[in-house]
């Protein structure tokens, strides 16, 4: 099978990423199924392909090379579409050979298995959702830019062509969730504090040259039909090319997190309590604040390493595959990205994340209460050829089971994924270096899931052929 991929048929979010200060996530579902297939055809010259996402980017580059460009951004603004299960089968279009029984059945039905909150079990289980997610979504559209003001002028231009307000309308809204980067200095870090979007896998045949890290994985991870693909044999044509994305909407309760630390802050010799509530912050992720990763600098913070390609994903757990001195096995990283704790055997469970933070920063009011006031947290997006041994198997494997990794030689139980573990009696190890053994608790669950569906992100080609009607 080639490995040559067609970035123009690749839609810009899976490979590349659109470029994004702010962006809409526009639900729908779709009203009338002949008008829908036939206005498609007008949404898909607007879409934005992984080639154009590239040469955003490229443009972005420059701009900022070019000394005269102050604070001013080039205006951009970028489109994606995607259709869950319900939207294809609306459409009478046969997706059985996506083969992923998530997909299949929607993340509602999922949410329990999850470790979502909620009420009941089994299939009478209602999670603690927003109301929209419990609907039947069809389809999500992803508007990204640089200013409100260009992603709502290319919503604006999308909705026309779909009709809404007018007898030719073919879609509903069901809901739309908007974030934005965070403001100044905090430009790039979730609302925790921490630098995000670092660690994404390089692909092979995409990435000609990969920053040091984990080896990159075949293009089959995330792209149907292609070398890495399991299935790829038996996928129908008007699939390949395409991605799944798992989406979740997370909020965070921010000022309870920061208590919790400060509360638990690490007590090692020589340490302030404000260095030690760093540490722990630190030991819980596996990064610094400033990205920079534990396993390189166990004790403080580098920001250095934190801003250098060359090494701040360049690591692998190697130094203590039996111990947590350095990085505590249960860290977010580790446990999402397990490395050399899984000999580096963990390709077909790495996703590309996409996401950005919605709600305002923390206010003055919710810091003196130690309590969240506001919504906010992190609009959640990954992409994967499987969401069963993607998403869904970092986070019910992984995440959420006290058991991994799998620490034969050690006596010590990992515990929880402090950040996305959910599940009862929450806790985890090796937050104290001196003490790995000792066992914190983690008494609230600081990233509260409120909705969430798995799409499937079509390929130019599929949508032109198989999904628009002629
Ligand atoms: Fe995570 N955080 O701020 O704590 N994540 N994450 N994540 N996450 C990562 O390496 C965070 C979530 C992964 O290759 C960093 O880019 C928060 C879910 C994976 O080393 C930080 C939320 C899932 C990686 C955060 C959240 C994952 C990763 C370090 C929710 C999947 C890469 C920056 C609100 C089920 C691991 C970086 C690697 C990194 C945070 C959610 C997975 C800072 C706040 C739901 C695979």
């Amino acid at each position: 099978m080639s490995q040559q991929l067609d970035l123009n048929n690749i839609q810009g979010d899976i490979l590349v990423g659109l470029p994004k200060k702010t962006a809409t996530n526009l639900f729908f579902q779709i009203t009338n199924v002949e008008q829908f297939r036939k206005q498609l055809n007008k949404l898909i010259p607007l879409i934005t392909t992984a080639e154009q996402a590239l040469k955003g980017r490229q443009a972005i580059e420059d701009h900022k090379r070019n000394a005269s460009h102050g604070k001013h951004l080039i205006p951009m603004a970028g489109v994606n579409i995607s259709f869950s299960h319900f939207g294809l089968a609306k459409m009478g279009i046969n997706d059985k050979n996506l083969i992923d029984s998530a997909y299949l059945n929607g993340q509602r039905l999922d949410a329990e298995s999850l470790g979502d909150k909620g009420t009941g079990t089994g299939p009478t289980f209602e999670p603690d959702w927003l109301p929209p997610f419990k609907q039947e979504i069809h389809g999500l559209i992803i508007f990204t830019g640089d200013s409100h003001n260009t992603v709502d002028a290319k919503m604006r231009n999308v909705l026309e062509i779909f009709g809404i307000g007018t007898p030719a309308q073919s879609i509903s809204e069901v809901t739309r969730i908007a974030g934005d980067v965070r403001p100044g200095q905090f430009a790039g870090h979730e609302h925790f504090g921490f630098l995000d979007g670092i660690s994404n896998p390089a692909v092979t045949g995409f990435d000609t040259n990969p920053k040091p890290g984990p080896p990159p994985v075949l293009p089959g991870v995330m792209l149907f039909g292609r070398d890495g693909d399991a299935n790829a044999a038996s996928r129908d044509p008007w699939m390949l090319d395409g991605s799944f994305l798992a989406f979740r909407y997370l909020f965070q309760l921010v000022p309870e997190f920061d208590k919790f630390l400060e509360d638990n802050s690490v007590m090692v010799p020589g340490l302030s309590k404000e260095e030690g509530k760093e540490l722990l912050g630190a030991r819980l992720i596996g990064r610094w604040k400033s990205g920079a990763p534990i396993d390189l600098t166990p004790f403080d913070d580098d920001p250095k390493i934190a801003t250098n390609d060359e090494r701040n994903n360049n690591f692998s757990f190697a130094a203590e595959l039996t111990s947590q001195k350095i990085c505590p096995f249960a860290a977010h990283v580790r446990k999402t990205n397990p490395r050399a704790d899984l000999n580096n055997n963990v390709e077909t469970h790495r996703i590309m994340r996409r996401g950005i933070q919605f709600g305002p920063e923390v206010t003055k009011e919710e810091q003196q209460q130690e309590k969240t006031l506001k919504d906010r947290g992190l609009i959640f997006q990954c992409y994967q050829s499987s969401i069963t041994n993607g998403f869904r198997f970092i986070q019910t494997q992984w995440a959420n089971n006290p058991g991994f990794p799998f620490t034969e030689k050690t006596p010590q139980t990992p515990g929880f994924d402090a950040i996305i573990g959910q599940g009862p009696n929450r806790k985890l190890s090796g937050v104290n270096p001196d003490d790995p053994s000792q066992e914190l608790a983690l008494p609230v669950e600081w990233v509260v899931p409120r909705g969430g569906e798995y799409f499937f992100v079509p390929s130019l080609k599929g949508l032109k052929e198989t999904i628009a009607l002629a």
